[in-house]
């Protein structure tokens, strides 16, 4: 039996809503394959958690985390309640530096049974690599004076070390992939990191030149990821391009919030986390028509990363099934809620042949 030991940390808004039936689903599938156990222990930190004890996790979290074998993170945010940049780097960020969560990779496909914005999608298959731990989210600078003198700097740090680290990481991916990287840049108007970001590209290319590149200026590839998709393979790209980047990701798929995410510690040293793309959504708080699916698709991401790519692929086949009979929420069209739809999800697993164990 293969037992994997998970914290839970729902979070804010509709991160309470979607992590629940998403655990459900993770559930059956552990009853679908019969050698495989979750065990998940769930953490109340959030804006709530920050508004009562004033920081929004403990300050032995981090220690309680690290001997967990995966992190299953719903949303975070509340900005009536608590600064937007307080609550992302009392937890979500803070995690990923703490862990080392290096890698951020975020897919995008065109999807069976939802209706993409674009005229014609194609059938297009993407995936973002974006550089989790330095580049525009940097701690680095200040503010001083007030008034009309009033002044703030915010530094953006790259380093050859975590910038190569991506790139290499999106290489080795293009390798299980179609064979091609595009790089995200802005060399024309950033006149020092971008540079230096193309320079690393052009460095660590020398070393897989089987695989087929091209670069992209952060307009142009926004841009062209809503006029043709369907060309891109793995897109590598800065911590605050990528972010960006992921969010047309979902919106060309049909809505964010079938996005999912895994932010990867590549080194070993400490556990990755799972997170959807979408936020906490606080407008659509308590009315359970949030979609469960980017928080399911994150759960793919982890049985994935736990070696049960089997398991991970049988669950987004089962999840395009349901979205194909028209099981949706109404973000793409539907009038399911979130039960209903993570609901459907788990009967038609549970109906679905056996696995390899
Ligand atoms: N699902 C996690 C979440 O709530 N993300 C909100 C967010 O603003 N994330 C910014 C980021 O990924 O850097």
């Amino acid at each position: 039996m293969k037992h994997f030991d998970i914290a839970v940390i729902p979070g804010d808004g509709i991160g309470k809503e979607v992590v629940p039936p998403s655990l459900n689903v993770l559930n059956t599938i552990a009853e679908l394959h019969g050698g495989l156990k979750f065990s998940f222990t769930e953490f109340p930190w959030s804006c709530e958690y920050y508004l009562e004890h004033g920081e929004m996790m403990p300050e032995s979290g981090l220690e309680t985390l690290k001997n967990f074998n995966a992190i299953f993170l719903g949303a975070v945010g509340n900005p009536e309640m608590v600064p937007d940049h307080i609550s992302l780097w009392g937890l979500l960020i803070k995690i990923r530096r703490a862990f080392e969560q290096t890698i951020n990779i975020r897919p995008a496909k065109y999807f069976k049974g939802l209706r993409s914005p674009l005229v014609n999608p194609k059938d297009f298959d993407l995936l973002v690599v974006r550089e989790n731990s330095e580049g525009e989210y940097s701690e680095v600078g200040g503010r001083i004076h007030s008034g009309q003198d009033e002044t703030a700097i915010q530094n953006a740090v790259f380093t050859r070390k975590g910038t190569e680290r991506a790139m290499r990481y999106a290489f080795d991916l293009a390798k299980q992939r179609k064979n091609h990287v595009t790089s995200a840049t802005k060399s024309n108007g950033i006149v020092h990191s971008m540079p230096f970001w193309d320079e690393v590209f052009r460095d660590v290319q020398k070393d897989y030149s089987d695989i087929g590149t091209a670069s992209y200026h952060i307009d142009a590839l926004a841009a062209a990821f809503v006029t043709k998709p369907e060309i891109f393979d793995v897109i590598v790209a800065s911590n605050l391009f990528g972010d960006i980047l992921t969010d047309i990701g979902g919106a060309i798929m049909g809505s964010i919030g079938i996005a999912p995410a895994a932010n990867l510690n590549v080194n070993g040293k400490y556990p990755s986390m799972f997170e959807p793309v979408h936020g906490s959504a606080p407008d659509i708080v308590g009315k359970n028509i949030a979609n469960p699916i980017g928080q399911i698709w994150t759960a793919k991401m982890m049985l994935d990363h736990f070696g049960e790519a089997e398991l991970g692929q049988r669950l987004i086949d089962v999840i395009e099934e349901v979205t194909e009979d028209q099981y949706k929420t109404p973000d793409i069209g539907g009038k399911s809620t979130t039960n209903v739809v993570a609901d459907e999800i788990c009967s038609r697993l549970l109906k679905s042949e056996a696995l390899s164990k």
